[in-house]
């Protein structure tokens, strides 16, 4: 199987990228990747000497660019490519406008005009907005609240567009808030862990009530796996890890596994439109594909937490780039 990965040098990209290259000892996979901040090639440092591996850096909204690539005949795309943080599309909502949906128009064109067989468009249970009480289904109503879900819920819809007028294969995947390695340091985790390693305040937006359902990133690729193999055309999956957490929960867990006091934790203005809670009903995915998380959360957790410890040279070198200027920027005028 020859793959096309998009966005492969970012947090799941990369680890997707890991998980195929072990799994699957006969497929190829080639990395398009704009490399924005979020990119980040020492992701995958320990895949640059496979030969089944390619890199190519360039955008998925280049239709000459993504054109020149199809035509060297792909099995599947996996569309990962994404502007993907809620504060960002707060503060500038074009580039979500331009990689999320324009991008993905020109991959499913793309996909049109070379009969790829396979489009897995990557996307996020946050299409469905917040919900109180219960869980959402794959056939409950978009109900976008950030510029950043609107974007995804667009590119969902353009999707789907695509699989019904001109039949491209397009199955569209819904992940609940993934974490572990790798994952960017603006995303709360990462942000709590390395601040904390760091002796450094850890913003908590509003109350800190806030409700994620958080699944480990390889349960996530091993879904996506999965869902290549034998997922249905035209169909929606949704994907979670049926662990529910108050944003307050989480951080107090990683002050406990990193030995940090709670007094680290500083509550800030509320995020704008803040999405309550989270949560999908992931009875599709495990009775049509037999897939469910694997991973138990504490585990995982602290595997991640192990992770950051072991690398502090990866998320130090962050913190000294362009993140600092965009940390200031969100949290000094919280
Ligand atoms: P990320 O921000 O860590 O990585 C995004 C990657 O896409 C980066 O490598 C970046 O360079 C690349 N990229 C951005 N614009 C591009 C463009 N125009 N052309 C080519 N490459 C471009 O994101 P992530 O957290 O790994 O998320 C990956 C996908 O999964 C996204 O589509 C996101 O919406 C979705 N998702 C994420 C989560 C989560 O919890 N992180 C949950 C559900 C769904
Ligand atoms: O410093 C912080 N303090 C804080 O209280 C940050 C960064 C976040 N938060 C809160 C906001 C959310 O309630 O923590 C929760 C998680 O925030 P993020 O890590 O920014 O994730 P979220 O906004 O839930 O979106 C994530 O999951 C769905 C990903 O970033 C999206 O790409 C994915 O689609």
């Amino acid at each position: 199987m020859k793959v096309l990965v998009t966005g492969g040098a970012g947090f799941i990209g990369s680890n997707f990228i890991h998980y195929i290259l072990k799994e699957h000892p006969q497929w190829e996979v080639t990395n398009l990747d704009k490399l924005t901040y979020a990119g980040n090639l020492d992701n995958l440092r320990d895949a640059e000497t496979e030969p089944r591996y390619h890199f190519i850096k360039g955008d998925i909204a280049d239709r000459e660019l993504v054109d020149g690539l199809l035509r060297h005949g792909y099995d599947a795309i996996i569309n990962f490519a994404a502007e993907s943080h809620v504060d960002r599309s707060i503060l500038d909502t074009s580039p979500f406008i331009e990689t999320n949906i324009k991008g993905t128009q020109v991959l499913l064109e793309g996909a049109r005009q070379y009969h790829i067989e396979r489009f897995i468009q990557v996307s996020t249970d946050e299409v469905y907005g917040s919900i109180e009480n219960g869980s959402f289904s794959e056939l409950s109503p978009l109900s976008p609240n950030s510029p950043y879900a609107a974007s995804k819920a667009a590119a969902d819809l353009l999707s789907h567009a695509y699989f019904q007028t001109y039949h491209v294969p397009v199955i569209i995947t819904r992940s609940s808030n993934n974490f572990g390695p790798y994952q960017f340091l603006e995303k709360l985790i990462p942000l709590a862990i390395t601040n904390a390693l760091e002796d450094k305040p850890i913003p908590v937006y509003g109350d800190g009530l806030n409700i994620r359902d958080w699944i480990f990133v390889v349960d996530h690729c091993r879904a996506l796996d999965i869902i290549i193999q034998k997922g249905e055309d035209g169909q929606i999956y949704n994907i979670a890890g049926g662990s529910e957490k108050t944003n307050l929960e989480l951080v107090y867990q990683l002050l406990g596994l990193l030995n940090k006091p709670k007094s680290l934790i500083t509550f800030v203005s509320d995020r704008p439109g803040h999405d309550r809670r989270y949560a999908l009903n992931i009875t599709k995915i495990t009775e049509r594909l037999d897939w469910k998380p694997e991973c138990s959360f504490d585990e995982a957790l602290s595997v991640t937490v192990d992770w950051y410890l072991g690398h502090k040279p990866w998320w130090l070198r962050i913190k000294s780039g362009e993140y600092a200027k965009y940390y200031d920027r969100i949290y000094l005028h919280r």
